[in-house]
């Protein structure tokens, strides 16, 4: 990764998540900002060990729903029977987050590094109570839909190792 210089608009946002201390005493230096329209979705992944394991994500525009699933290779006890890692993504899916416009949510421990999180490419969303954090949302509540619009998310984390020196790419002679 070659360090680059964060706009002043997203610093904003960077310094003022890393000072709440959820990367220790670390500084927020990555940010990942992902469109998606009514429709569009991410699938199942896990982030992988370069970032520091607490995420944050801020989602502007519409809502979206956060899917999360039990890890791949791991082989899971189902009524007495081992389900191999070749088993759906449905038979993995644990829980989900309601991710309301202008909410901040922070992904850590096992949640980022074990688990796999996706967005289901739909263009509306069902309120179920496998929606963990609906006592935290406003004006929602179990059997309404909600239409997603536009989404922006910025993905807000730390890398620890990035490269100490601009590489000089397509430098002039
Ligand atoms: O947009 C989001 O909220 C999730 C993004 C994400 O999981 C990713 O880019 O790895």
């Amino acid at each position: 990764m070659v360090p680059e210089e964060l706009p002043e608009w997203l610093k904003v946002y960077t310094k003022k998540i890393s000072s709440m201390g959820i990367f220790d005493e670390k500084e927020a230096n990555h940010v990942l900002v992902n469109e998606y329209l009514p429709g569009q979705g991410i699938m199942p992944h896990e982030d992988g060990p370069l970032f520091y394991p607490t995420v944050s994500t801020i989602s502007l525009g519409s809502h979206t729903v956060l899917d999360f699933y039990s890890p791949l290779q791991d082989s899971t006890k189902e009524d007495g029977d081992l389900v191999s890692s070749s088993s759906s993504y449905e038979s993995r899916y644990m829980c989900s987050v309601l991710l309301q416009p202008r909410s901040l949510i922070l992904v850590r421990d096992d949640m980022y590094k074990v688990n796999l999180h996706g967005i289901a490419e739909r263009k509306e969303d069902l309120v179920t109570d496998k929606i963990v954090n609906l006592d935290k949302c406003d004006d929602v509540s179990v059997g309404q839909t909600l239409t997603r619009s536009t989404r922006v998310s910025l993905t807000i984390r730390v890398m620890p190792k990035i490269l100490k020196a601009k590489l000089l790419l397509g430098r002039k002679r």
